[in-house]
């Protein structure tokens, strides 16, 4: 009797427990149910090199889970699903597809015969190329869609699909809201953990290929002997799944590291060190991709010190990574110390004089918008306005500005807003900041796009489960800039969550609209830049008495008695005039513009009548209302949807709506009692007094508030 409990209890043990943490994100495999069927039978592969071995596996773990059957490596048998390249599977090179199409990481699949038996080919030209090709395969399983006559032939539109780790070797994470870094620093390189393949394989799934293991704001000890060594063993890690490591540079570790007076990028000392440091990280790891440099912004050390410019630092850099093959990610984001100028305008005067002084392996990597990830901005008018150089976008996924990861904010729909603009380059409709990006308006071949991660240690990696839809979407645009965010929202919800209907319509509706919803609490008609010091969170719109003139809120709205809103025309900073007239134009008429721009180019009196009727004044508190009133839909939509998710990402996610109800209020009340106090006027009939005084909002203090 006592050995059969025993045995019962050991099989509960092993039993898949129902529960769900969210650490396996959209790679959950869960069985399919009845009525859909999945006709592969054994896996075909011949390949023996790790990203074949990988892509194996994980056909094999994807197709046993999903089938809720053993699926083999092995023997040819009737739907076996053979996977390669044309030099690894006989098969393939005997089926012989065309693959002229899918290039250097693009895949095929397709439904075919071999011998007169029906397969499945998944293949590629490259070995990598197989592996995205299982991933596809998956997802079309994963999200239910008829797998008889397949066809696909698909490849990336951008070289380098990047995420930038703003981690620090103490463990913390710079604007991370998902607990402290996943690289274990300290235990590296002989500790591997498995959460590093896993890693490796989420990002692989969505076309990821390559990562900045360290912050921005760098430190030079990354490029010490010890360091190299730990990032190496990643790198190891990463490999097989196509993902390259790249470090962040910080500019002055010739003297910090290398002991040198100085960090003057034409000073030939310097130049040797870093040629010695680069050949030095080579000889331990090969494909190391290159540096990521934040220089002269905020602080950061960079060529400007030595009264350098940004092309000169960048070449140096380049020059010592190119006989490996590596490459420089500049950032534009910059606004110097000195210039009192508008901080909108300073990357676009740096940058744009350099066009065409950059070496032929430098990106210059920009930000969405010209003022820092807002939760709207419009586009960074030096897309399409450097046409020599490539300008790689950067978005930032962890949500900094956006109510860190308890809001719930889509941010697929920003990236596709940005990724859609049209920055009328060269006078031209249709030369949108994607086309910029993907190199096509200017014929680049070397292009890129960086997501600032939202990773972590929490054991749903992304601090939220919603906000791993925004580490997935990234990684898609990236592959693709023109792709659909509503599409890629479609797809995460049914492989993160649920294939039913009625589970997927309204949740997608409901991500498509949350992140204006962020907009119209926290930055409504255009306002900007409205948080918080330091930590960025919550409110701070009444914040004017630091040390920077543009670290201070009331620098960007500017609101008085008369009105409100930022003048870029030419009656005042004339930021307007960094965009193409036929952008411009779009931004130019108060009456005709999209309103959700207004304030951040126009300083408009309250008085003046919007195009809904109502006065600007009152349009700024209906939307700061809307804004909150529709988290409160948003919650009793989750709350509608019970029946569909598991109990633990159910509770998880509907107690993060509560607290951004909460804190929407909260923003909206401070913010209301703070620009009633300046422009004196009633609030709209039927709009209730904030909860509090201004005196309250103003006093609340976040010491520990994280990221920060
Ligand atoms: C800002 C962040 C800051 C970053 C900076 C950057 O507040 O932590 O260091 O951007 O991108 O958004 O360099």
């Amino acid at each position: 009797m006592l050995r059969w409990i025993v045995a019962v209890c050991a099989l509960m043990l092993a039993l898949p427990v129902q529960a769900e943490d969210g650490y396996d994100l959209w790679q959950r495999y869960r069985p399919v149910e009845a009525g859909y069927a999945i006709p592969a039978t054994s896996i075909v592969s011949e390949g023996t090199t790790p990203p074949l071995i990988a892509a194996a596996q994980e056909l094999e773990r994807g197709l046993s889970g999903l089938s809720g059957k053993v699926i083999e490596v092995g023997t040819l048998r009737d739907n076996a699903v053979i996977i390669g390249t044309p030099s690894s599977s006989a098969a393939i090179a005997l089926l012989n597809p065309d693959l002229t199409k899918a290039g250097e990481e693009g895949f095929i699949i397709r439904t075919t015969r071999l011998n007169d038996r029906p397969v499945t080919i998944i293949a590629a030209n490259r070995d990598i190329g197989v592996l995205y090709g299982v991933f596809e395969y998956l997802k079309l399983i994963q999200t239910r869609q008829p797998l008889t006559s397949l066809n696909i032939t698909d490849a990336p539109k951008v070289k380098l699909r990047v995420l930038n780790h703003w981690d620090n070797l103490d463990g913390s994470v710079e604007r991370g809201y998902a607990g402290t870094t996943i690289w274990d620093w300290w235990k590296l390189p002989d500790v591997r953990h498995p959460r590093y393949t896993d890693y490796a394989r989420a990002n692989a799934s969505v076309g990821i290929n390559g990562t900045v293991l360290n912050n921005v704001n760098s430190n030079a000890v990354s490029l010490s002997p010890a360091y190299i060594a730990k990032t190496a063993a990643l790198a190891d890690t990463f490999r097989p799944y196509g993902i390259k490591v790249y470090l962040s540079a910080r500019f002055s570790a010739p003297i910090e590291e290398g002991g040198l007076k100085t960090a003057d990028p034409l000073d030939p000392q310097v130049r040797a060190w870093w040629k010695a440091k680069a050949d030095e990280i080579y000889a331990a790891i090969p494909d190391f991709g290159g540096f990521l440099v934040k220089a002269n912004s905020e602080g950061q050390p960079g060529p400007q010190d030595y009264k350098r410019s940004h092309a000169d630092g960048a070449n140096m850099l380049a020059e010592a990574l190119k006989p490996h093959g590596g490459i420089v990610m500049w950032r534009a984001f910059v606004y110097s110390h000195e210039k009192p100028d508008d901080r909108h305008k300073q990357a676009y005067d740096e940058f744009k004089a350099l066009d065409g002084q950059f070496a032929d392996n430098v990106l210059v990597q920009v930000k969405n918008g010209a003022i820092d990830f807002q939760p709207r901005e419009p586009f960074h008018p030096m897309f399409g306005a450097m046409p020599k150089t490539p300008l790689m976008m950067e978005f930032q996924i962890t949500k900094e500005y956006l109510g860190f990861s308890t809001h719930l904010a889509y941010l697929g729909q920003y990236y596709e807003e940005a990724l859609k603009a049209d920055t009328f380059a060269g006078g031209k409709a249709g030369n949108t900041v994607a086309k910029v990006v993907e190199g096509a308006v200017d014929n680049h071949t070397l292009t890129g796009i960086a997501g600032v991660a939202n990773i972590g240690m929490d054991r749903n990696w992304s601090g939220s489960d919603f906000d791993q839809a925004n580490w997935y979407a990234f990684g898609r645009l990236a592959w693709n800039p023109q792709a659909s965010s509503r599409a890629i929202a479609d797809d995460w919800a049914r492989m993160t969550f649920s294939n039913d209907p009625a589970f997927v319509a309204p949740v997608v509706d409901m991500m498509m609209t949350s992140r204006e919803t962020v907009a119209d609490y926290m930055t409504p008609l255009g306002l900007h830049h409205l948080m918080d010091t330091g930590h960025h969170y919550g409110p701070g719109p009444w914040v004017d008495n630091l040390e920077r003139a543009d670290w201070n809120p009331v620098y960007y709205h500017k609101a008085d008695i008369n009105g409100i809103g930022f003048d870029r025309m030419k009656t005042g900073s004339n930021a307007i005039a960094q965009y193409t007239p036929k952008a411009a134009k779009l931004w130019a008429e108060p009456k005709t513009m999209d309103e959700r721009y207004l304030l951040w180019f126009h300083h408009v009196p309250w008085d003046y009548k919007v195009k809904s009727g109502r006065t600007l004044w009152d349009e700024v508190v209906v939307t700061y209302s809307k804004g909150a009133s529709d988290v409160t839909t948003m919650r009793n939509r989750w709350a509608s949807l019970k029946p569909y998710v598991d109990a633990d990402r159910f509770e998880a996610v509907a107690t993060n709506l509560m607290i951004q109800e909460r804190e929407a209020r909260w923003w909206r009340d401070a913010s209301v009692a703070y620009f009633q106090s300046i422009s004196k006027r009633p609030l709209p009939a039927g709009y209730s007094a904030p909860e509090k005084t201004l005196e309250y909002y103003r006093s609340l203090k976040f010491p520990y508030a994280p990221g920060n």
